[in-house]
């Protein structure tokens, strides 16, 4: 692999500033020099930083359809699709650091104009499956896999390329515990296969890893891993805009990367929602790189 790390130093899609420095406190935490330890070649190409005007309240502005931020939302999302298309493109694996999540609308839509079938792993405690109409928020971090998958506004959904960006039933969502009514409406209505955090206590991350891998296998000729810190439990990642109780350890993180690694299936990924100004240390910071590393390889022994 050649990993091309790409920060997306947003923090529009949500209120809380400071999760756009999310992308230098996991290069400060040992990114770089982690994954180069396992053998990879790394190129860092920087971050793509929106035009940030706090001063002027620029960060909470709300449209007319009550989307937060919404033209620096689609303007930051278009140049960030434009940088990891050119990744995948030359055959590198894209990192995306986060950031807020609302930066998988551009991930997405840059990588899956190279697959007829993308697979999807988000590892979350919110399935980001709202649009303006069903979110209780207005805040797009919460909306980029119903955006990727076709939902609610339509400079969003197009956004790089013409229409959805990701099926259904291409898509695993692992880590659930804090979903609204209509995501769980949406979700049962596609059927899009989801673990809960009760399925996982009730399974064990390495079956519920197992079953994701198999539900995408055969179909999807290449599998985005999109981790939002807030799936593991605030007692493991603090440093976070929206923590849930009751998520997911260190270890159980660390298992299910492995598996993945193991899969050989991953082809890109996004490392979202660090917030190095609500974290302990930047503890959240160094705790991600170990996920990252693990998928990349690393073991105890
Ligand atoms: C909530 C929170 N479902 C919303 N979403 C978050 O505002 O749409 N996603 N925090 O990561
Ligand atoms: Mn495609
Ligand atoms: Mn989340
Ligand atoms: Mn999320």
């Amino acid at each position: 692999h050649n990993v091309h790390i790409i920060g997306a130093a947003t923090a529009f899609g949500q209120p809380r500033l400071g999760v756009d420095f999310g992308p230098d406190a996991l290069r400060y935490a040992g990114l770089i020099q982690t994954l180069k330890k396992l053998g990879l070649s790394v190129t860092d190409k920087g971050n793509i930083r929106g035009n940030f005007k706090v001063e002027a309240g620029r960060h909470s502005i709300k449209n007319d359809d009550n989307l937060l931020n919404y033209d620096a939302v689609k303007d930051f999302n278009t140049v960030l699709a434009g940088s990891v298309d050119a990744s995948v493109s030359n055959g590198h694996f894209p990192l995306v650091l986060g950031g807020d999540h609302s930066l998988s609308i551009g991930s997405l839509a840059g990588i899956s104009r190279h697959y007829d079938n993308l697979g999807v792993i988000w590892y979350d405690a919110h399935g980001d499956l709202n649009d303006s109409r069903t979110s209780p928020s207005g805040n797009i971090h919460g909306m980029p896999l119903g955006i990727s998958c076709g939902l609610g506004d339509a400079a969003l959904v197009n956004l790089y390329d013409e229409g959805p960006k990701v099926k259904p039933e291409n898509i695993v969502l692992v880590g659930m515990r804090d979903l609204d009514e209509g995501e769980k409406e949406y979700i049962r209505d596609n059927g899009i296969l989801t673990f809960t955090m009760t399925d996982i206590r009730s399974k064990g991350i390495d079956t519920v890893m197992k079953e994701a891998l198999d539900h995408l296998a055969g179909k999807c000729d290449g599998i985005h891993l999109s981790l939002d810190v807030d799936g593991l439990d605030p007692m493991e990642t603090p440093g976070t805009g929206t923590p849930v109780e009751g998520g997911l350890s260190l270890s159980e993180t660390q298992l299910a990367m492995s598996i993945l690694n193991h899969s050989n299936q991953i082809t890109s990924m996004d490392l979202v929602e660090v917030n190095p100004l609500l974290d302990d240390r930047n503890k959240t910071a160094e705790k991600a790189v170990e996920i990252a590393a693990f998928l990349f390889g690393k073991k105890q022994l």
